[in-house]
């Protein structure tokens, strides 16, 4: 019998507050209305992200809440004036959305989108309301207009892209967050070239991913720093020329003195993938004078502020930042996917773990275990 026009009742896992364990029950998640689109996740991963808003530190961030935006489904239902999928179509939630209209999307400067990101930030639906309810009735917020942490959830049209549905749900919901981030961090935000020289700091999902876009692009020299040792190994396996832990320099040297010193002077594209703002202050300064460009991609608590001397700014350096990699997910999803199948794009050895969804509060203690890139739930 079909589930369209009507309410669903469905497993997720709720927030109800900071720094405590998700709570797994039955929620109803409402028809989708106009512009919106209802979807059977089948698979989702665990973002740091998640973890950052569910910690506290998410100016953003509120309860209670249906979190996760890394995931993959099929379209179950269509509010009205939905144009860009259908009942069926196998699909990826995107937290940046593209509408393709608004000043944002038709700069031709950024993959950001006005649309929907102000209701987006404050956990409700375009129309300022929730389609989420728990048992007692209760209004659950959104998540970055995803909620992939239930059975089905409702966005956007939006903020969702069809893709190839032969392309697996497991792997490619990946492409929802890390690894389209640390790629399109590259590739597209810092566009980078044949020959140049690579900095990543933190060897996390999306710092692999900017390795792998930095391979993808030939460049040069591609050093991962990060302070955790296991590291390495997959460091290498993704694109790293070389690896530095900055724990382990010898006394009196910096990072930033030992970067310089390996690349004659600094490199030419850096990329924080910590969130660490002091890691983001070596991460500019380890730049080249004259041209160096850092890419702050990681997220930075509440309060946290980034700092450095202007002279580092006036010397021809430059600061700037990535959001989803740069990359417009309706319009350049289905080239991702594409590079994935072709074997030009790694997804699957981003996936270190795989658990039923009933396990979530598992899935992000796994994130602390050290050698953790992504925790893959299946419903
Ligand atoms: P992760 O935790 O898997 O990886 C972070 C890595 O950084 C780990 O390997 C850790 O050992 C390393 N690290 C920690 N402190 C360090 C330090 N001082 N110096 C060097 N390395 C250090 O995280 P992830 O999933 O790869 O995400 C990385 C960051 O990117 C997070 O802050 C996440 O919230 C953010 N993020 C941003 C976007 C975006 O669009 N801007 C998208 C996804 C994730
Ligand atoms: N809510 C936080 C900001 C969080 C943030 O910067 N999010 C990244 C994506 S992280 C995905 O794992 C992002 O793309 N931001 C752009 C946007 O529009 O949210 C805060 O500090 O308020
Ligand atoms: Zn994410």
């Amino acid at each position: 019998m079909s589930t369209a026009g009507k309410p669903i009742q469905c497993t997720a896992a709720v927030a109800y507050a900071a720094k405590q364990p998700l709570t797994i029950e039955t929620i109803t998640v409402g028809a989708p209305r106009a512009h919106e689109v209802r979807i059977k996740i089948l698979n989702t991963a665990i973002c740091h992200t998640d973890a950052y808003t569910l910690s506290g530190a998410d100016p953003e961030g509120a309860f209670p809440v249906v979190l996760g935006h890394e995931g993959a489904g099929i379209v179950e239902s269509v509010g009205p004036d939905v144009t860009n999928v259908k009942v069926g179509d196998h699909v990826i939630p995107l937290y940046t959305a593209e509408c393709g209209k608004c000043k944002f999307c038709l700069s031709g400067k950024t993959n950001l989108c006005g649309s929907v990101r102000d209701t987006q930030g404050r956990g409700v639906m375009p129309d300022g309301t929730s389609r989420f309810t728990n048992s007692k009735g209760e209004p659950l917020l959104h998540f970055m207009g995803c909620s992939t942490f239930s059975e089905y959830t409702v966005v956007a049209d939006v903020s969702v892209v069809a893709i190839d549905p032969t392309a697996p749900f497991e792997s490619v919901c990946l492409l929802g967050c890390g690894v389209t981030t640390g790629y399109g961090a590259a590739t597209k935000t810092a566009n980078v070239q044949k020959g140049d020289t690579v900095a990543v700091f933190g060897a996390g999902t999306v710092g692999l991913s900017v390795a792998q876009g930095a391979q993808r692009r030939e460049a040069s020299r591609i050093i991962i720093v990060d302070i955790n040792d296991n590291k390495e190994k997959v460091s290498r396996e993704f694109g790293a020329t070389d690896f530095v832990n900055p724990t382990k320099l010898p006394a009196g040297q910096t990072i930033v003195q030992k970067l310089i010193e390996m690349t004659d002077g600094g490199l030419d594209y850096t990329f924080d993938c910590t969130g660490n703002v002091n890691v983001m202050r070596d991460a500019l300064e380890a730049c080249h004078k004259g041209w160096g460009t850092s890419v702050i991609i990681g997220v930075a608590a509440a309060g946290k502020e980034i700092s450095t001397r202007p002279f580092q700014l006036v010397t021809g350096r430059v600061w700037k930042g990535s959001a989803f990699g740069g990359v417009k997910g309706r319009s350049e999803m289905g080239g991702l996917i594409k590079d994935y199948q072709n074997k030009k794009l790694k997804v699957d050895e981003f996936i270190t773990a795989r658990r039923p969804f009933a396990e979530i509060n598992d899935g992000f203690e796994d994130l602390h275990n050290g050698t953790c890139l992504r925790t893959v739930l299946k419903f």
